[in-house]
């Protein structure tokens, strides 16, 4: 699997899958979730509603994750994961890489050969992104082979991308 870094707008991406650093209600919100309902249209929130309704009526637990179509996006599929809070107390780094585990064993299930993840948790949900940078690229890093071969990871900012080359450098 390959890894890359790169700097920009998660909702251009042109890949198979990208993933959504959402909140347990998929029902939208602020920051990337916010920027993906946007570019993807109102049927992704159509889709989370029904999803809510027929397979996760308690909402989408922190760690876990779940596909929707990509709608309008070039994606073809939206995999929406719920990073933890560290303003609500979630702390464990094993509840954040399962964000990233559980996101791409989802994609590996469709099929997707190219992911963009966002660095997830590293905005509104307060985590360190040293320290996302550093769970993210070392849990993709020992995934088990799939259909995946590229793993995109889009960020917004030089100081996010440098924390992620690095992260990518200590695992090379
Ligand atoms: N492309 C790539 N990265 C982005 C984009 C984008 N279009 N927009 C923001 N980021 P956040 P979280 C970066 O807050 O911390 C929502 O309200 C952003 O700069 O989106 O997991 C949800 O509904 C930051 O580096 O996600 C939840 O309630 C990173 O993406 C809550 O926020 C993640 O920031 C989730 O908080």
């Amino acid at each position: 699997m390959r890894i890359e870094i790169v700097e920009g707008d998660i909702t251009r991406r042109d890949v198979d899958a990208i993933v959504n650093a959402a909140n347990s209600s998929l029902l939208g919100g602020g920051g990337v979730d916010g920027a993906i309902h946007r570019a993807a249209g109102p049927e992704l929130l159509e889709a989370c509603r029904e999803l809510r309704r027929v397979r996760l009526p308690g909402g989408l637990p922190v760690g876990a994750a779940v596909a929707t179509p990509g709608f309008q996006l070039a994606a073809r599929w939206i995999i929406h994961t719920v990073g933890p809070n560290w303003h609500a107390g979630e702390r464990d780094p094993g509840l954040l890489a399962s964000c990233f585990a559980e996101s791409l064993a989802v994609a590996q299930d469709l099929g997707a050969e190219s992911v963009a993840f966002p660095a997830i948790s590293a905005g509104i949900y307060g985590w360190d992104r040293r320290e996302v940078a550093s769970i993210a690229v070392s849990t993709v890093h020992t995934a088990a082979p799939g259909s995946v071969e590229v793993v995109e990871f889009v960020l917004f900012g030089p100081e996010m991308a440098r924390a992620f080359r690095s992260a990518l450098r200590e695992v090379g």
